[in-house]
């Protein structure tokens, strides 16, 4: 049966981010994978130019390609660790974390932690955080004072595609959730 370009971009997701050993390819330090050899040991019918197609046609900008276009990458989102060679910078007074209501109590106990993921992901807008969210179930919206942490010693990476990334968020740190902050 074909598959979609979401298929194959969801297959990409999960060799890419994490189990590149599910087809036998290796990630370098950096996360890049070799885009001949991905293709010769993908499972989905894959073809360069259809590759190349996902990475430039993804919504979120899921992808990278190197500037030799030899290699691919996911551009955030990794439970293997790689070094995405990003450099802290200052975040904006506020980002936004979309997620579950029914993780509220768990997250409200022991903040915002990494889970299987190496960051804990941040979203620039509430739209954003809002379809994040919903990805779990019924969403609601955490607002972070990214700024103030910031100022206090806390990195915070802005990834290719402008996804923020952080190592955690102390409960103290989640801004209560209104009802306006709520995803409706
Ligand atoms: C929750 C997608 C209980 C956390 C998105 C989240 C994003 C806790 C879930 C990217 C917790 C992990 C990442 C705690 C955190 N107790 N639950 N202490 N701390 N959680 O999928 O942020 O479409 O690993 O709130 O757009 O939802 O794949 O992280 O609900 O950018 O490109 O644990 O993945 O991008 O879920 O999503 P995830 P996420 P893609």
């Amino acid at each position: 049966m074909a598959q979609s370009l979401s298929d194959i971009s969801k297959f990409l997701s999960y060799v890419l981010r994490h189990k590149p050993d599910a087809i036998g390819i290796e990630l370098d330090p950096e996360g890049w994978a070799n885009i001949e050899d991905l293709i010769a040991k993908a499972d989905v019918p894959l073809m360069r130019g259809l590759l190349l197609e996902i990475v430039d046609t993804c919504d979120k900008k899921r992808f990278a390609i190197s500037a030799d276009g030899e290699f691919i990458r996911a551009n955030q989102g990794h439970s293997v660790v790689v070094d995405l060679g990003l450099e802290p910078v200052e975040p904006p007074a506020l980002l936004y974390h979309g997620t579950a209501i029914r993780f509220l109590d768990s997250i409200r106990e022991k903040g915002l932690l990494p889970q299987n993921r190496q960051y804990v992901h941040l979203s620039a807008d509430r739209q954003t955080a809002k379809k994040v969210g919903e990805r779990h179930g019924k969403p609601v919206i955490l607002v972070i004072p990214t700024l103030q942490l910031h100022q206090a010693g806390q990195q915070f990476f802005r990834a290719q595609n402008g996804v923020w990334l952080t190592n955690g968020i102390g409960p103290s740190f989640l801004l209560d959730v209104s009802e306006e902050a709520t995803a409706g």
